[in-house]
């Protein structure tokens, strides 16, 4: 399929409620939605990169940036045969996930298409197993001005169906909430994400949490550091899980060899696709530990995506991948609904991401918009 055209919108959208985590709060929300056109057909892919440097160095600017003055103009007029092309097409820029990501889910999207193919089933070809039809999901619930309201917040999402609890922490606002939480929920599977706001030195804080059970604790140190999570898993008893400092296959070889985390959380935008996240998540399986597919506030086109990543036969926790009504009231794409019975979400069965995108909704947000041609 030769690459005839690719299209970029920067959008925002404001959040239904502002979303806080210990490296700042989130009040709305920019990302790049990116399209890809060939034989007639659209790929869509979705770059995470967002308002700030907080999470990652890249932002929805510096994506565009790097999309528009090098990726794009690298891989305009190629033929794509199958989607494993992009990530190698890619590679000689270094860095910059979040924004080849967008790149590479649009290229599967379109080849799923033009294969007759929903994207999960795609991803899936190489397992006996195939996609699942409905996958795990829990909500991940931001820092509020008050304990008395995540309490709140957790029972609301309860009583709507979801069957997996993420708390955000930072220092001064952790232990007293797991304890609470904990209390308050004594059945519900807990888990907590630092987003790197600790220190090694802060070990003895995570050794207090050991009665709590807690499903897991995400990223607690360092955004670069896998060596010294090596050093805190054997002097705690709760899983620890890696989201921020595993970038690549290679990456999580390293964490998996000097045994750093017992659960990796892959978000495909972190590592650059759904190629390398698919290999990361053959590496875990094969190792035994535990992985899940996390997210990053996603609309409804990067919401598909994960969604088909979480359709994997190894994926063996709930994923961050909670309906999108939670965070935008319109949206740009086809919400999903959670299937109360079972926390899960139904994987879209129609070609490709399996969506319906509002192109009324999707000019109405957008701030900038480019187009490039050979
Ligand atoms: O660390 O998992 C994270 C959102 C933005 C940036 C980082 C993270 C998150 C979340 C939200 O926890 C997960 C979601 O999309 O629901
Ligand atoms: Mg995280």
């Amino acid at each position: 399929m030769k690459i005839e055209r690719v299209d970029l919108h920067l959008i925002n959208q404001r959040l239904i409620r502002p979303f806080k985590t210990s490296f700042g709060t989130q009040l709305d929300r920019d990302c790049v939605i990116l399209t890809l056109h060939s034989e007639g057909l659209t790929g869509w892919g979705e770059c995470v990169a967002s308002n700030d440097p907080g999470y990652s160095y890249e932002t929805a600017v510096t994506a565009w940036h790097v999309l528009s003055d090098f990726l794009i103009p690298s891989i305009l007029d190629k033929d794509l045969a199958e989607p494993e092309q992009m990530r190698e097409w890619l590679r000689p820029v270094r860095g910059h996930p979040l924004a080849k990501a967008a790149l590479d889910q649009a290229a599967w999207d379109i080849t799923a298409k033009r294969d007759g193919l929903s994207f999960a089933q795609k991803l899936a070809a190489p397992y006996a197993e195939g996609a699942k039809e409905r996958v795990h999901v829990g909500v991940s619930i931001g820092m509020q001005p008050a304990m008395a309201q995540t309490m709140a917040l957790i029972e609301h999402h309860l009583a709507e169906g979801y069957g997996r609890i993420k708390l955000k922490i930072k220092p001064g606002h952790d232990i007293e909430l797991a304890r609470l939480a904990r209390q308050n929920f004594p059945d519900t599977p807990i888990m907590l994400d630092a987003n790197s706001a600790y220190k090694l030195s802060d070990a003895p804080l995570f050794q207090e949490m050991n009665g709590l059970h807690l499903l897991m604790i995400e990223q607690p140190l360092d955004y670069e550091d896998i060596y010294q999570h090596s050093k805190l898993r054997p002097q705690i008893q709760s899983p620890l899980c890696l989201d921020e400092s595993i970038h690549s296959a290679a990456d999580t070889r390293f964490a998996l060899e000097i045994g750093a985390c017992d659960i990796i959380n892959i978000k495909p935008s972190r590592v650059g696709g759904w190629t390398e996240a698919r290999e990361i998540h053959d590496l875990c399986r094969a190792a035994g530990i535990g992985v899940w597919v996390g997210g990053m506030l996603e609309t409804g086109v990067g919401r598909a995506a994960q969604l088909a990543l979480a359709s994997l036969p190894g994926i063996s926790l709930p994923g961050d991948i909670s309906a999108t009504s939670r965070y935008y009231k319109q949206d740009i794409a086809t919400h999903f609904f959670l299937n109360s019975e079972d926390s899960t979400i139904t994987l879209p069965t129609g070609l490709g991401l399996g969506i319906e995108v509002d192109v009324e909704r999707l000019t109405a947000v957008t701030k900038q918009k480019a187009t490039f041609t050979p």
